[in-house]
């Protein structure tokens, strides 16, 4: 399919379409008036929370936007540059969340990233999901277009008549989608392979239970591949939870860890490297800086997960399976290079340069030596004259 597209481009998105998704697509561009009916289908009060969780997640990544800096004495310097052109997946079905199209493409649009674009798959004659198109227009997404799956993931890479490719493609999907998005990985950039979603709860003699089922059953809910693993030194909280929990949870989704105290409990986390890592304890801003490998950290009884999936401020995307050892969640960083600048004076050079020329000569490249010596040169008969 991703080879097609590459050679077919706007066809094949379109025969595709067809094929798969029963869609006979006018245009790959959802129609301005789709997304302004959208827009008026969207009741009052979801645009505000819609708005409100925009505006939280606009600040928090404002405030972790890294500054240009240079360093004029020594001649050194950092430039930081958005990428230009970002393309978002947002799957179709029970996963189209307009959450998940705010917490990708404002991230991309506070770095500044000049062009953000989503593509949602168009099923049939099924109208596309309304809230997801509201959550586009609130976060500034430039163009929607109605393709969805392997083909989408083709057309953001490479570019068709009417969909420009992008830099970067961000955002979950299906498995297909995820190994597209890995194929095409080099091509451009992605934000990573995204497994089933993971919350680890680590709660103490202290903690709520009835708090700890429910956040629980809220990670279960994602799909039946999704896990939610409660760790604790409390063989009471064990029973409480359990109660609470009333079966809610399959044995494949969840399981209950006990140990023998919070330091284990830690070691644990740190181990499994969650997606979500949740302290349900006394006091967690204590245990915050023992915890090494986790996503996201939410701490204390008032900052379970759904909160950071909807309204705190970071993005919710973030990585899965062991990968947050060495993998952060989406961010301005994401969307961001940064470019070193050299401009060293004429005194720094003359400092450093017979080094520089040492380590040529080393590594046996005569004409690197002579860049550096022939200014070498030309300053010591500068100064002599
Ligand atoms: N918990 C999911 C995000 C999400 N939850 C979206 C609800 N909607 C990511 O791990
Ligand atoms: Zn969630």
């Amino acid at each position: 399919m991703l080879r097609d597209v590459r050679a077919g481009g706007d066809s094949a998105v379109r025969r595709y379409a067809s094929l798969l998704d029963d869609a006979d697509l006018d245009t790959l561009e959802v129609p301005e008036a789709e997304l302004e009916a959208a827009w008026d289908d969207t009741p009052d009060d979801l645009k505000q929370a819609l708005q409100l969780a925009a505006r939280r997640i606009t600040e928090f990544h404002e405030a972790t936007l890294p500054r240009d800096w240079v360093d004029l004495s020594g001649g050194l310097g950092e430039l930081v540059r958005p990428l230009e052109r970002v393309g978002l997946y947002a799957p179709g079905g029970t996963a189209a969340y307009p959450s998940t199209v705010l917490m990708t493409a404002i991230p991309a649009r506070v770095a500044g990233v000049s062009e953000v674009v989503l593509a949602t798959p168009r099923r049939g004659q099924e109208p596309l999901n309304s809230t997801v198109l509201a959550a586009a227009r609130i976060a500034g997404v430039d163009a929607v277009y109605q393709v969805g799956g392997v083909p989408a993931i083709g057309a953001l890479a490479y570019g068709t008549e009417t969909i420009r490719k992008v830099d970067k493609i961000c955002g979950p999907g299906n498995v297909f989608v995820a190994y597209a998005k890995r194929m095409v990985q080099g091509q451009v950039d992605i934000d990573g392979v995204f497994g089933p979603t993971e919350t680890i709860l680590l709660a103490d003699e202290s903690a709520n239970p009835v708090f700890c089922a429910a956040d629980l059953i809220a990670q279960a809910e994602h799909d039946p591949m999704a896990s939610a693993i409660l760790v604790t030194d409390s063989q009471n909280l064990i029973y409480t939870v359990e109660a609470e929990l009333d079966g809610q949870i399959t044995e494949r989704q969840g399981c209950i860890v006990l140990v023998d105290d919070f330091t284990e409990a830690i070691a644990v986390a740190n181990h499994i490297a969650p997606e979500h890592l949740c302290l349900m304890v006394a006091n967690p801003w204590a245990w915050a800086g023992q915890v090494r490998n986790a996503g996201g950290l939410f701490l204390g009884e008032f900052s379970p997960e759904v909160m950071g999936d909807y309204i705190a401020g970071p993005s919710h995307v973030m990585p899965t399976g062991g990968t947050a050892r060495f993998s952060s969640a989406l961010s301005v960083h994401h969307f961001l290079r940064t470019m070193p600048v050299v401009g060293l004076s004429l005194q720094r050079f003359t400092d450093l340069g017979a080094a520089a020329v040492r380590i040529a000569e080393a590594e046996g490249l005569p004409g690197h030596a002579g860049a550096v010596q022939a200014r070498l040169d030309h300053i010591a008969a500068m100064q002599t004259r």
